[in-house]
This record gives C-alpha cells, sequence and structure tokens, in this order.
C-alpha cells in the first residue's frame, strides 16, 4: 500500500464517514486497540474498566493510524527516506534545543533565578518539532502554558526566551509575561496562556484573519496556516469545541494539535473523558480527526503535520490531530511528580523520541555519531550564552509595572510625544503602589 492510499488526511470523505462508522472502508479500521490506548488501559481503576453496558465497551477502534502508512514508507527507507540528511540535523537540533534548554530552566529555577510556576516540556519534544518546523515565519503558534520549546521552536531566540523567564527587560515580553505568556510578534507566536483552552479561540482568529486576508482583502498570498497547541485536559474545555465548530464551519487554516501526554496535572485523562480518542470530536465537527500513535517519533508526526499543513494552506480547512505524548518531568516545577505510576514513567522514559531520531539518522547513515556530538555542544554553548545574557540583563523600569495591563480611561498606552503615557513618573500616582 503506498502512503497515499492510506494516509488519512487525504481521507476528508472517510473520516467524516467516520461518524457513521458502517460507511469507513474496513481497510482504514484498525482491527487492534492502538497501543496508546492499550498501553495505559491497565492503569484504568477498576470501577472505571469497561463493563459491558459502558458506553466505551464496544468503542471501535477506527482511528486511522498514520503509523501504518509510515511503516510502508520505512519498507522501503532505502530509496525513500522519510527525512533528507538537512531535515534530519535540522530536527535534531531543535529537539536537542528544546531538552536541552527545559533542562538548563529547571536548573536555573532552583536556584532562584525566576518567579512564579515554570512547566517544562521534555519528552514532548517529537511535538513541537514534527509541526513547527515545516512552518514559515507568517504562520502563527499558539501555545499554552508549556510554551518555551514551542516558542523556540518557531524561532524566538534562546536568550529572548530565557530572559523572559529571569524577567528582565530583554525578554520576549520585555519581562513582564514570565514562563506562562511568551509571545513574539516577529515570529508569530501569539501566546503562551496561562489559562487553559485560552490559546484555543486566539487562534481561531488568526486563522479567520488568514483566511479574511485572502479573501475578502485579496491577499492571494496570504497562504498562512495557525497551530493551535493544548493539551489532553484542556480538550474537555468548551472553547475547545466552539472553535472546532468554527473553524470547521468556515473552513479555516488552522490545525488544532492536541499534546496527549495522559495527564492533566494529577488527573488521568482517561478518568476525565467521556471518551479518550479526543481525535474522534474532528469527524463529529466535519473535519479530519488523526491520531499519531507510536513511540513518540517526529517522523510520524512530521508525516501527518506535513499533510494537515499542506491542507490548511491549500485552502481545505482545519484537521484534529492527537498526539500521543509523554512529560517527563513533573506537571510543574513545583510538582513532586508522586503520583504518576513509575512503571507508567518507565514505559515512556524508554521510548525517548530524541534516542529514536538518532538511532533512525544512524540507521540511514544521515549523520555520524561525531556530527551530532557537534550539535549538542553548539546547543551547550547556546544555553551557557542565553543564560549569561538573562542574568546580566537590567530589570524592566518601575514604570513598566502597570503597562499594558488595563485599558484605562486615564489613558494607558502611547501618547502623542509617542512615549509611554506610564513613563510618566506621575501616571501611576493614585491608581497603585509601586
Ligand atoms: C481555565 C483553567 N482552569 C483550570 C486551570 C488549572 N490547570 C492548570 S494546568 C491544568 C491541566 C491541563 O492539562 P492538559 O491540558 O492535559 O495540559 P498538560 O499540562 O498536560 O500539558 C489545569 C486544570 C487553568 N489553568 N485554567
Ligand atoms: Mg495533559
Amino acid at each position: 500500500m503506498s502512503l497515499s492510499a492510506t494516509h488519512p488526511l487525504q481521507l476528508n470523505n472517510t473520516a467524516i464517514a467516520a461518524r457513521s462508522n458502517d460507511k469507513l472502508p474496513s481497510s482504514l479500521l484498525l482491527t487492534k486497540t492502538p497501543s496508546f490506548l492499550g498501553s495505559t488501559r491497565k492503569l484504568r481503576p477498576a470501577s472505571l474498566s469497561a463493563k459491558p453496558n459502558h458506553p466505551n465497551a464496544h468503542r471501535r477502534s477506527a482511528v486511522v493510524s498514520v503509523s501504518e502508512a509510515v511503516k510502508e514508507k520505512k519498507a522501503s527507507a532505502s530509496t525513500n527516506l522519510l527525512i533528507t540528511r538537512e531535515e534530519g540535523l535540522e530536527l535534531y537540533e531543535d529537539m536537542v534545543l528544546g531538552r536541552s534548554f527545559e533542562d538548563m530552566c529547571a536548573q536555573m529555577y532552583y536556584r532562584g533565578k525566576m518567579f512564579g510556576f515554570v512547566h517544562l516540556y521534555n519528552g514532548q519534544e517529537a511535538v513541537s518539532t514534527g509541526f513547527i518546523k515545516l512552518t514559515k515565519q507568517e504562520d502563527t503558534v499558539v501555545s499554552t502554558y508549556r510554551d518555551h520549546v514551542h516558542s523556540l521552536s518557531k524561532g524566538v531566540p534562546a536568550r529572548e526566551v530565557m530572559s523572559e523567564l529571569f524577567g528582565k527587560a530583554t525578554g520576549c515580553c520585555r519581562g513582564q509575561g514570565g514562563s506562562m505568556h511568551m509571545f513574539s510578534r516577529d515570529h508569530n507566536v501569539l501566546g503562551g496562556f496561562a489559562f487553559i483552552g485560552e490559546g484555543i479561540p486566539v487562534a481561531t482568529g488568526a486563522a479567520f484573519s488568514s483566511r479574511y486576508r485572502r479573501e475578502v482583502l485579496k491577499q492571494a498570498d496570504c497562504d498562512h496556516v495557525t497551530l493551535a497547541f493544548f493539551g489532553d485536559g484542556t480538550a474537555n474545555n468548551g472553547q475547545f469545541f466552539e472553535c472546532l465548530n468554527m473553524a470547521a464551519l468556515w473552513k479555516l487554516p488552522i490545525v488544532f494539535v492536541v499534546e496527549n501526554n495522559l495527564w492533566a496535572i494529577g488527573m488521568s485523562h482517561l478518568r476525565a473523558t467521556s471518551d479518550p480518542e479526543i481525535w474522534k470530536k474532528g469527524p463529529a465537527f466535519g473535519m479530519p480527526g488523526v491520531h499519531v500513535d507510536g513511540r513518540m517519533d517526529v517522523l510520524k508526526v512530521r508525516e501527518v503535520a506535513k499533510e494537515a499543513i499542506g491542507r490548511a494552506r491549500r485552502g481545505e480547512g482545519p484537521t484534529l490531530v492527537e498526539c500521543e505524548t509523554y512529560r517527563f518531568r513533573g506537571h510543574s516545577l513545583a510538582d513532586p511528580d508522586e503520583l504518576r505510576d513509575p512503571a507508567e514513567k518507565a514505559h515512556y522514559a524508554a521510548r525517548d523520541p530524541i534516542t529514536a531520531l538518532k538511532k533512525y539518522i544512524f540507521e540511514h547513515n544521515l549523520a555520524s555519531e561525531q556530527e551530532l556530538k557537534t550539535i549538542d555542544k553548539k546547543i551547550d554553548e547556546l544555553l551557557e550564552d542565553a543564560v549569561e545574557f538573562a542574568d546580566e540583563s537590567p530589570l524592566p523600569p518601575r514604570s513598566q509595572l502597570l503597562e499594558n495591563v488595563f485599558a484605562d480611561p486615564k489613558g494607558f498606552g502611547i501618547g502623542p510625544d509617542g512615549r509611554y503615557r506610564c513613563e510618566d513618573p506621575k501616571f501611576t500616582q493614585g491608581t497603585a503602589k509601586v
């Protein structure tokens, strides 16, 4: 079977047909439960395990898995590699950057260099890299509070992200946002949101503006795509459903990327969701839904991402992608991570996405160990530099404290002289104690 014959994202009709499973071609139905759910089902408390009358008991696994397609491609890998050498090195560098940046963050957090909650992305790199490395500068990324690595993948310099974490004036939000509020107009990163689900309508709005510019304002070259990243827990939030509806209705150029790491703080996905297969919500709204199964594999994510981003860019509408992933650390750096089963953690630790990519690179002679070590060293130096830069950068001026916080009738914002009104030393008089 060729990729094109089986690939789920080319099967808009198929995905829609999944609403009435009887119309789904048998070749597209997996006969076994996807390993993702299978590997975790034993964790389900006895009272919640599927009983004959439970709505999930007859859940058919209509996951249109990309893994089969990728397997087919792998079979002829000698003539049909999934990536070129350059792509392999780019993916590797981005994943190592994400991982090492977060490890450095942990060190700096425990040294007291950062304030507030800090949520790290270790283990989930295949998703950020697999998707974002296929985007253009003009494309938009909307993240969550686990946003450092999405920002780095989109090209926000490590210096600016680190400095933002240190609360310094040279940070990408001039030190005013901190860990959960990365933003970069230059790189089209629209946040960073502390409230779960908040970014999804923002992303939907960004996708709407792309379509509006193209079709109403006749900017023919505006084929920009928006990627909305969020977690499994967030997919139970109402904003998600409203946005799926609007995106499908208006055929918006957006990909909803659910990073299903199985946990929402200490709540297991299987305990919190009536149907754990989030991808199925796509077809319910008339858009393709895809579940990327397998071992947190950047190449599988990338295959799906290519199709979904391509669909959006061609004006064919949104896609919902559910990516299997796992976080290697606690929910935040303040979380002792005592709730997750050590066996589950060990299971996923053995499927490290960076190790898997390395293996692929070596097996296909795309690069030598020495070349990858050179990349590791380059990233180490880059991060040393980012920390030094952040440490030496000044704190924001006090006058910035209330800037962009309120739309105040007294006139926050820029005055006629082009300066921020709040730079007037008397400006905050009577409004706050600074
Ligand atoms: C609107 C809102 N409700 C509750 C919270 C508290 N909260 C913070 S993180 C989180 C869990 C989100 O889990 P998930 O979407 O799976 O993302 P993950 O942390 O796994 O990346 C919750 C409920 C919040 N931040 N915002
Ligand atoms: Mg989660």
